[in-house]
């Protein structure tokens, strides 16, 4: 799409399925809009991190979007967790569907977006020197866009290929015969590290930090399942929008020590069996406030792992035991542990031996070299507040968000941010985002920006700015909450604790969908208490 040279009402940046759903949403109430992606195509993340066995943890069929019934209806997913060549084909069905694309540019990165105080525009520019202006500036950039790629001393002399999980080369990489290094085992490290080991001719996998993963009996979908779904589709979707994670709900009590020792374990038996990720850590109300009721379910994930490895330093080596269970972000996976039993996979243990240095054709631990033609980073994210900082955004009086984040994000819903008018931030920091199912998040936030929109042009309003008291109360309001439960006591992106330097602050709402959307619609039906609503 041609650039406009005149100011528009929205420039939004991100072709993920906030940046796509918010040109739809936004262009239907008859609104100007451009929208810059960085990527050649839509999808977001799931068009950068095409690599081997990545998969969404999310039911296929709540992991869309609710906005069209038929659009719900005409979509058909093939297997229970979409793998990610599937989400990203329903990704590109719904760009064609609705024409978003006309509304892009692709190959675009944002990296500035200044507010002018007197026209009460941001004018919002591009790597290639696009430039647009326009009331409202909806980042739909997503919480884990920008990579984290740690920089270990010699890696430059590294003589093999360096890849990356979160831009795998999209044209696939022949990794038969390959000796392939694999660091970081988090969800993208636990996803693909199966799979590069049935085509590699030896994988070795250098592990931080052990990490609790689940299986996701990942399976066709039961046909009566899906068409008790689809009898009332959306009947289904609100009901799991009743629920914390607004995906269907899996707990069975409200703590883990109102059953008996015997029905307990073969509750997490079933679930085990079962499969999906909000199943054992979330199948007793209590067992992420309660350090007990959450050990249970670690020791149960503990014996499993014991009972599938066969090396017992190797078991060992994969058991977390510094962490409790979920507090990191749960993994999903298929044959995780089970392929460290195969003959042609080692895993070193950085906690014993760490890297000491990358040479021509090796890595080199404390006391050992394991040559690799192949180097696979799967070492996560910048999450939640590195997407929004790279955009060098400057608000009222031209400060930068970079400074006025300095000590960590604050906002006020994770949605807007005092100082920064008219700027809307899609599953942002402080909101529930990647703590609930982020299409039924991102649907929300999506909705209540457009209405807070619609509302201004009725009541002629052209500036948005929330209050600093408001937002102070909602950030304090994100921590108390956060401080009931034991998520603060992992070392994780979730606090901000993966990145050198970043301060630790636990960046989502934990309180639950329900209660957040709520507080929403709330703050709207009483005019938009907490903004400031001018002229
Ligand atoms: P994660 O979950 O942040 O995992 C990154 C992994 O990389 C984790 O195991 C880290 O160990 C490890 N890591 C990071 N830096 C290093 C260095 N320098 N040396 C060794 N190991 C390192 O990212 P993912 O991409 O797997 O998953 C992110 C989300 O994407 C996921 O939760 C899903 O929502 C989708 P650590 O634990 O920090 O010791």
């Amino acid at each position: 799409m041609t650039i406009p040279d005149k100011a528009i009402d929205a420039v939004i940046v991100g072709a993920g399925f906030g940046g796509m759903y918010a040109v739809h949403r936004l262009r239907s109430m008859g609104l100007s809009v451009h929208a810059f992606e960085a990527a050649d195509d839509v999808g977001g993340t799931w068009w950068w991190n095409c690599y081997p066995g990545a998969r969404c943890d999310v039911e296929s069929l709540d992991y869309c979007y609710a906005f069209d019934e038929a659009l719900l209806h005409e979509w058909k997913w093939s297997e229970r967790f979409a793998t990610q060549a599937e989400v990203l084909r329903y990704a590109n069905h719904v760009a064609d569907r609705y024409g978003l694309r006309d509304n892009f540019t692709f190959n675009a990165r944002v990296n500035g977006c200044i507010w002018d105080e007197d026209a009460h525009l941001w004018t919002v520019t591009t790597e290639s020197g696009d430039r647009v202006r326009a009331r409202f500036l909806i980042a739909a950039t997503g919480c884990l866009s920008k990579p984290h790629r740690p920089d270990l001393p010699g890696l430059d002399d590294f003589a093999g290929n360096v890849l990356f999980t979160q831009a795998w080369p999209k044209e696939g990489y022949d990794l038969a015969g390959k000796r392939v290094g694999v660091i970081g085992t988090g969800s993208s490290g636990i996803q693909s590290i199966p799979e590069i080991a049935r085509r590699a001719a030896h994988l070795t996998v250098f592990q931080r930090t052990a990490n609790f993963t689940l299986p996701a009996v990942n399976r066709p979908i039961f046909p009566e399942y899906e068409a008790e779904i689809r009898a009332d589709y959306l009947g289904h979707r609100r009901t799991i929008l009743q629920n914390k994670a607004a995906t269907v709900k899996q707990t069975i009590a409200e703590s883990a020590f109102d059953l008996s020792d015997e029905e307990r374990e073969a509750a997490y038996e079933d679930k085990w069996q079962r499969g999906g990720a909000g199943g054992i850590p979330v199948l007793f109300a209590d067992s992420l406030t309660n350090p007990a009721s959450n050990e249970e379910a670690a020791n149960f994930v503990r014996r499993k792992i014991a009972e599938i490895v066969e090396d017992p330093e190797t078991a060992e080596s994969l058991t977390p035991r510094d962490h409790p269970i979920a507090t990191k972000r749960i993994c999903l996976d298929t044959d995780y542990y089970a392929t460290f039993n195969r003959p042609n996979v080692t895993l070193v243990d950085l906690k014993k031996t760490p890297i000491e240095r990358v040479s021509a054709g090796a890595i080199i631990t404390a006391n050992a070299e394991y040559p690799l033609d192949v180097l696979v980073f799967a070492t996560g994210f910048d999450a939640m507040t590195g997407p929004l900082r790279a955009m060098n955004v400057r608000g009222s009086g031209g400060q930068a968000l970079e400074q006025v984040w300095a000590d960590g994000p604050r906002t006020w819903l994770g949605l807007m941010v005092a100082g920064f008018p008219n700027l809307f931030t899609v599953t942002g920091p402080g909101s529930p985002s990647v703590i609930v199912n982020m299409i039924a998040a991102i649907e929300q936030h999506v909705n209540w920006i457009a209405d807070l929109i619609a509302h201004m042009r009725e009541t002629g309003q052209t500036r948005a700015e929330p209050q600093e008291q408001a937002q102070e109360e909602w950030v304090d309001e994100v921590r108390r909450v956060a401080e009931t439960t034991l998520y603060p006591l992992a070392r994780s992106w979730y606090n901000g604790d993966n990145i050198d330097g970043k301060p630790r602050m636990f960046m989502a709402w934990l309180g639950g969908y329900p209660v957040y959307a709520q507080r929403c619609d709330e703050i709207a039906a009483a005019g938009y208490a907490g903004l400031e609503l001018t002229a």
